[in-house]
């Protein structure tokens, strides 16, 4: 008898296997190809409510990646420090709702990179044009540091500098590829980590961007209210 792996239509399309970059951390290539025209129809619905901006950060420099968020919290910053907030401040208004299908993803990819029971409060949305970068940081504002943070990939390449908990430590470099999905938990949560400066191309559906999206458990009651919810 042969074994199809691909036969059963309930089943999640093929992908590479997990890799492994570190303790706590797995790539998943090409994990949201399949979903990834559903992904952008949802963030440009997003955007247009609560449209991408420039944050200037607590030093005074404005930053060369432009974001928006969705969820029940959105990062966010200004002169006066980093935060997650319930409301845009652009707006007042809540940040737009997290899409189901944005759940059901991030959620499958956690579980496949062996983290059960992912449910992100906080989604946010990178926009790179050509030359935005990320210098290196931690992301430690999150009220669950114990939740991974899962990271979606559209759009032109760009180059991931992964380093260890340590800022003088020289991080290693991933391209990071249209589809790919990475689940940063465990040890390599609070790792340093940055984007180097985007090279000009042209993708084929998002043309000259790229889109980052990475869900986070933000508020510190964030599991709880999992739990209370099932
Ligand atoms: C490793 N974004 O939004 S995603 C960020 O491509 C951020 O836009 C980058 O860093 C981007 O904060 C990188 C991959 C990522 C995200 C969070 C991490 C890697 C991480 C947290 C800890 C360790
Ligand atoms: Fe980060």
């Amino acid at each position: 008898m042969t074994l199809n792996l691909f036969e059963d239509e309930d089943a999640p399309p093929p992908y590479a296997a997990p890799e492994p970059l570190a303790p706590g951390a797995v790539l998943l290539r090409g994990f949201a190809l399949d979903g990834a025209q559903a992904l952008m129809q949802s963030v440009q619905q997003i955007i247009m409510a609560a449209p991408l901006r420039h944050l200037v950060v607590p030093g005074g420099h404005t930053m060369s990646v432009a974001m928006s968020n969705c969820g029940a919290l959105g990062w966010t910053s200004d002169r006066s420090g980093y935060r997650y907030t319930p409301t845009d401040p652009l707006s007042g208004r809540p940040w737009p709702a997290m899409p189901d299908g944005f759940k059901r993803l991030t959620a499958r990819a956690a579980a496949a990179a062996g983290f059960d029971g992912f449910r992100p409060d906080a989604c946010l949305i990178n926009r790179y044009e050509p030359g935005a970068r990320l210098s290196l940081h931690q992301d430690r504002d999150e009220g669950d540091l114990s939740a991974p943070i899962v990271s979606v990939s559209l759009g032109l390449p760009a180059v991931f500098l992964f380093g260890s908990a340590r800022r003088s430590d020289r991080p290693v470099r991933y391209r990071l590829l249209h589809g790919d999905v990475a689940v940063w938990g465990g040890p390599s949560r609070l790792a340093y980590h940055g984007v180097a400066p985007m090279a000009d191309g042209e993708h084929a559906g998002l043309g000259r961007q790229r889109i980052n999206l990475t869900f986070r458990c933000a508020g510190h009651d964030s599991r709880r209210r999992a739990d209370a919810q099932g």
